[in-house]
């Protein structure tokens, strides 16, 4: 049996599937999982970069324990952050997370100054103020100074194993700094970000493979394989997964901190309308361009678990929305109140009484307002893309850990009309482990290789 093993860290968790081909299947083993957060630094969002590292290795170590070696590993993560490394490869001040608001009003004054049409020609990424492009922006000139190696954070864990400093192609798309005609970093957008291009490496496509583990982590693991970059942005991985591909009449849902709304295309949508309604293009596997939303997705949720000291597990929370779904009051997911908030509860609360809607009362109305309110931006979006892109849309077919969610599930289906196709849940450890097989030899195409997908889920 020939094994890979996906590190895939999202948002809100972590874990390592190892995956094999078994009956024209992809056949998925969770052999660890580890939480993953958010906290509080000298005042900024931090991500613990540390404990990530360290819970990649205690991942790799299971595969000895169980003695299932893998061929190669590839690593994910959420998209847009990023470590600068000095000249001892020491990560720069802390490892700031987007949801920090050191970019508060940077992407407006950098858009005023470079003009958003231009920016948008040039990279086709939606406008999101926690960009790249800002976040670089937003920090101490003398840091950015000392910077002699810029790395995304997959790139960043690549490099602890392998000694090697590679940028991946489909997350330097999401920095906005990215330029898609010349298919090279934009040079100018480096540089109103206030770094030189030397610090950054020529991208390197999903399929490439770094190396082998460095003496000292094999050391630590007791074992020695390829390292592989798989879309290392976890949403490119995700929609290699999807069992849509390019020609469908369907739309994919990636349900997961963030709900990822779109479709893979074989060429980017640069137009007025696009730019005007913040669609994305951002880069995928095989040079497709995945034209799609960002929606604020089940990050409400997360926090409104929070909020309630994790009392409910996500499939009660679902049920206590289901009883209560009489409760029709809506929030507008994408409001900037809901990206970052003490109190979730309060937010959505407050939301409901200064739109003049009923306020919820209870958790099950809590709830049911997010995911009423998810749908119905869902409905929106896909709107939205039909006039884009004048295609029809009949479909949609949920993925990642969301779509473990029936009753959203069955919402999303009454508020769109679409038909709905269910998963896979590990979507984006699939779509990774996938791009190492094509790499390996193990599949030959993409095509087989969502066929497989159908297979398996
Ligand atoms: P990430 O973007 O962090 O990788 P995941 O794809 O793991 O996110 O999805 C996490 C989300 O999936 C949670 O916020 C939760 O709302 C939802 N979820 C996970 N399991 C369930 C479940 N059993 N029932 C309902 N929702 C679930
Ligand atoms: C989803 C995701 C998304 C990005 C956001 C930062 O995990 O990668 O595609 O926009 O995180």
């Amino acid at each position: 049996m020939n094994y890979f093993l996906a590190v895939d860290i999202g948002a809100s968790s972590g874990r390592h599937l190892l995956g094999y081909l078994k009956d024209e299947k992809i056949v998925l083993e969770e052999i660890y999982r580890f939480t993953n957060k958010l906290s509080d630094k000298n005042g900024q969002l931090c991500w613990d970069l540390e404990s990530l590292f360290s819970h990649v290795l205690r991942g790799l170590e299971e595969c000895v324990k169980i003695e299932k070696i893998p061929q190669s590993i590839g690593i994910d993560t959420w998209g847009v952050d990023f470590v600068l490394l000095d000249e001892s490869e020491e990560v720069i001040g802390n490892t700031v997370s987007y949801r920090d608001d050191r970019t508060k009003g940077v992407m407006e004054r950098i858009c005023n100054q470079v003009g958003s049409k231009e920016i948008y020609n040039k990279t086709g990424i939606q406008f999101m103020s926690f960009n790249t492009l800002y976040q670089l922006d937003s920090i101490d000139i003398e840091e950015k100074r000392k910077a002699c190696s810029f790395l995304m954070i997959p790139d960043y864990l690549n490099y602890l194993l392998t000694g090697e400093k590679v940028n991946e192609y489909t997350n330097a798309t999401t920095t906005q700094m990215f330029n898609l005609s010349s298919d090279q970093w934009d040079k100018d957008l480096l540089e109103v970000a206030g770094v030189t291009s030397d610090i950054f490496g020529e991208t390197k496509l999903p399929g490439h493979c770094i190396g082998r583990l460095k003496e000292s982590i094999k050391a630590i693991v007791g074992f020695d394989c390829n390292v592989v970059l798989p879309a290392t942005h976890d949403t490119g991985s995700a929609f290699i997964a999807s069992v849509f591909d390019i020609e469908e009449d369907g739309v994919i849902l990636s349900s997961g901190t963030w709900s990822l709304l779109g479709k893979e295309l074989d060429k980017p949508i640069v137009s007025d309308a696009s730019r005007k309604n913040n669609f994305t293009n951002e880069g995928g596997y095989d040079k497709r361009f995945r034209f799609l939303k960002n929606i604020m997705g089940l990050w409400i949720i997360q926090e409104v678990s929070r909020i309630l000291d994790y009392r409910y597990s996500y499939a009660e929370l679902a049920q206590m929305a289901r009883e209560s779904k009489e409760f029709t009051s809506i929030i507008d997911v994408n409001n900037e109140r809901f990206f970052v908030s003490e109190n979730m509860i309060e937010e959505i609360v407050e939301y409901c009484k200064e739109t003049g809607q009923a306020y919820p009362t209870e958790i099950g109305e809590v709830c049911i307002c997010v995911y009423r309110s998810l749908a119905k931006s869902y409905g929106d979006c896909i709107n939205e893309m039909i006039e884009i892109t004048g295609k029809n849309i009949n479909k949609i077919n949920i993925i990642g850990g969301g779509s473990k969610n029936d009753f959203l599930n069955e919402l999303i289906e009454e508020v769109t009309g679409k038909e709905i196709v269910v998963g896979p849940v590990e979507a984006t450890g699939m779509g990774n482990i996938i791009v190492q097989m094509l790499s390996m030899g193990e599949i030959n195409n993409l095509t087989t290789a969502k066929n497989y997908v159908k297979n398996s889920i």
